[in-house]
């Protein structure tokens, strides 16, 4: 029986995780979360785990209040996940945590010789060159959750690496695809918060709306599958059926598909190599009928352009983008700015910033504070 820890268990991902965790009888060993609390604790009481932690430090005393009855060790900040990263027990730990907060976890795990099923995909586009070679260097492996990139790392078992072309990432387009720059003037946040397809956390959904999560998914997936960004290709598919897919060589292509449920990617990620019944719905394709291909809008969805840039770029770049997308969503999100800004301060990183290198972890931490204020700075 595996032992997982799991880092953002109260978001979309992580209670998706614990039904998957449930449903094969693995042992859950410890869960955090950023400040939900009454739900850490319901999962507490339910599973038992060794440790829980919450990361807002103002809500750790009374969620150890509230534990005090039971034997659970309750952590707290930054510390705490890393603590709960690398605890002895893990055989491996999922991290769905939101935002660059996640980096530092996922290398506490890896350096602690623990696998990671990674879902926080800022984590790579972030630190991506020291996250792959501390993995690498630890002998670590790192089983992608995202949907598409656990679609590409399916397309990719019992074939030669060497002999693959590229890939092809699959894209919804979000709410707002066939919009015009015009059109994207005007649209509210509610607009933004509904996806056609997915079910998600906030974050992401923005970041689906302006393309921003493809283009993050783009720098993740370069890095996990060590690719040149001339071979990737995004493909918008509105129905979100096909996860993505993998040419080689000869040019035969190979897909993934499913109904969009994110528990077959956690699944596969949790029980790798093994497959079996996941709780969730078989894929109709005569249900669908008609399944749709397009190219995106790079001039109107700059932030996907931006992103793409920054890979391209290096360095500090991508660490750049990410973190001045975080602050500029979370402004979106307090009513600070409007839709159509998000991408113009994320592509302005470009312009306003020379380019640096990341070796370690406190570069990556130095751009990101960089970013965040730059972004404060416009917009306060
Ligand atoms: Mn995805």
């Amino acid at each position: 029986m595996k032992k997982v820890s799991i880092l953002g268990s109260t978001g979309s991902i992580g209670t998706q995780s614990i039904e998957v965790c449930e449903k094969h009888g693995l042992e859950i060993t410890a869960v955090a979360a950023h400040s939900s609390i009454d739900m850490l604790e319901e999962q507490a009481r339910k599973f038992k785990p060794e440790c829980v932690g919450i990361y807002k430090e103002d809500k750790y005393k009374e969620l150890k209040s509230r534990l005090a009855d039971t034997n659970i060790k309750v952590l707290c900040g930054m510390d705490g996940l890393c603590e709960i990263a690398s605890l002895e027990q893990n055989d491996i730990v999922l991290n769905s945590v939101v935002g660059m907060v996640g980096l530092l976890p996922t290398l506490t795990a890896i350096n602690a010789g623990k696998d990671v099923a990674l879902a926080n995909k800022e984590t790579l586009v972030a630190g991506g060159e020291i996250v792959m070679s501390s993995a690498k260097a630890k002998g670590v492996k790192i089983y992608p959750v995202d949907s598409e990139h656990s679609a590409i790392f399916q397309c990719l078992q019992g074939n030669k690496r060497e002999q693959l072309n590229k890939i092809i990432l699959t894209a919804s387009g979000g709410p707002f695809y066939g919009y015009s720059y015009e059109q994207l003037q005007n649209v509210t946040k509610a607009d933004a918060l509904k996806h056609p397809n997915w079910d998600m956390g906030s974050k992401i959904t923005i970041d689906s709306a302006t393309l921003m999560n493809k283009g993050l998914e783009f720098i993740e997936a370069k890095w996990l599958f060590d690719l040149d960004p001339e071979q990737i290709e995004i493909v918008v598919h509105r129905q979100s059926i096909i996860h993505s897919a993998v040419e080689y060589k000869d040019f035969a292509v190979i897909a993934q598909l499913g109904v969009p449920d994110m528990k077959i990617p956690i699944q596969y990620s949790l029980l790798y190599p093994d497959r079996v019944e996941c709780p969730t719905k078989q894929l109709s394709l005569t249900d669908y009928g008609t399944l749709t291909f397009g190219k995106p809008d790079y001039e109107t969805f700059k932030c996907l352009s931006a992103a793409i840039e920054a890979i391209s770029r290096g360095g500090s770049y991508p660490c750049l983008v990410n973190s001045a997308n975080e602050e500029a969503v979370r402004a979106f999100l307090n009513d600070e700015i409007r839709f159509i800004q998000i991408g113009e301060i994320v592509s302005s990183v470009l312009e306003n910033f020379p380019k640096t290198e990341i070796s370690s972890y406190e570069d990556v931490a130095a751009a990101d504070k960089a970013a965040r204020e730059y972004v404060r700075g416009l917009i306060d």
